[in-house]
């Protein structure tokens, strides 16, 4: 009789105990608009890997690639809401919300990686407390090579920007092509194979890596080295699925992202040179830009300049500031 009791009772234990630990590991959902090619992909990825390894599995992140889950647009208000613990985006896509948030996609301003990394240290503590007003977190921001422009023709004379038809992957980038006299169309990176193959643009703005990934040599010739700037993603979290872990997981998690903050920029370069090396093998003549269209470029980014200028606010400006004084020393 009392064996009989016992047993059940042993069994009971054995399963909340397992229904304990089960509670415990969480899963959460990662959301990126960009695809399995693209080395900001990678790097989540290996970040999600870094954080199931040093939390034991306590912590697992789910990788949804190439606005698998929901659209670009759709990711920051997605972790706002806690439908997805963790979002990928374009950072200076947010320019809406903020004119600090496009800070990077202006030229003139950090043309390197070492000037992009200080403008990224100046600007977080503004962007961090935007995030917070809206119960987010950013985990990392890693830049994108410079942006160049892609054209079908060798880009000789600014002349030629008269009405061509330019993809730009943000608002800015459009204001860009706007005062070179081009049309600009906003495009998604994912559909930029369709948006050349349809004959809706003729030419686009991106990176080395991005023209690699998709293909450029398929649709143009030509790819200006311009190193107009070098804007960032930016990777953050929902406050409130971050509240819901123990402490140390928390702790594994940030020292993983810091690590992979690292990583990316460094994987940026590389993927720069590597991205380079595929667009001239592929066929793509990689030059720098001409007197006259280098002078076209300043004057539209002057312009740019001073627009942003005039919407920014004084802790935007502020940011920038400090940032200018950290370059120069
Ligand atoms: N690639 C992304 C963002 C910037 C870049 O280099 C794109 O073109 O959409």
């Amino acid at each position: 009789m009392h064996k009989r009791i016992t047993t059940p009772l042993l069994l009971v234990t054995a399963c909340s105990l397992a229904a304990a630990a089960t509670a415990q590991a969480a899963e959460w959902t990662m959301a990126t608009p960009y695809g399995d090619a693209s080395f900001h992909t990678q790097n989540n990825k290996q970040f999600a890997e870094d954080v199931a390894e040093a939390t034991n599995g306590d912590l697992t992140i789910t990788v949804h690639s190439g606005g698998s889950l929901v659209s670009h647009g759709e990711i920051k208000p997605s972790v706002r809401r806690g439908t997805i613990d963790v979002g990928e985006v374009f950072l200076s896509i947010l320019s809406n919300d903020d004119p600090i948030f496009e800070v990077d996609t202006l030229p003139g301003v950090a043309g390197s990686y070492e000037n992009a990394y200080a403008l990224w240290e100046a600007t977080k503590p503004m962007i961090t407390e935007l995030f917070a007003y809206e119960g987010m977190v950013p985990l990392y921001a890693v830049a994108w090579p410079a942006q160049g422009i892609y054209t079908s023709e060798p880009l000789t004379d600014p002349d030629q920007f008269d009405g061509l038809r330019v993809r730009a992957p943000n608002i800015n980038t459009q204001r860009f092509v706007d005062n070179l006299g081009g049309s600009p169309t906003e495009t998604e990176e994912s559909d930029i194979p369709t948006a050349f193959s349809t004959g809706r643009v003729d030419a686009m703005i991106t990176s080395s890596s991005t023209g690699n990934s998709m293909a450029a040599w398929d649709y143009v010739t030509d790819y200006t080295d311009a190193n107009l700037w070098l804007p960032k993603n930016i990777v953050f979290m929902s406050q409130r699925s971050f509240d819901r872990l123990d402490e140390s997981t928390q702790d594994a998690l940030m020292e993983a992202a810091a690590r992979a903050e690292e990583r990316g920029w460094e994987m940026s370069r590389e993927d720069n040179e590597a991205s380079l090396e595929a667009l001239k093998e592929n066929g793509i003549s990689v030059s720098q830009p001409n007197e006259a269209v280098s002078a076209a470029l300043q004057a539209a980014g002057d312009k740019l300049f001073a627009d942003w200028e005039s919407r920014a606010d004084d802790d935007a400006k502020q940011a920038l500031e400090s940032y200018r004084e950290q370059r120069d020393n």
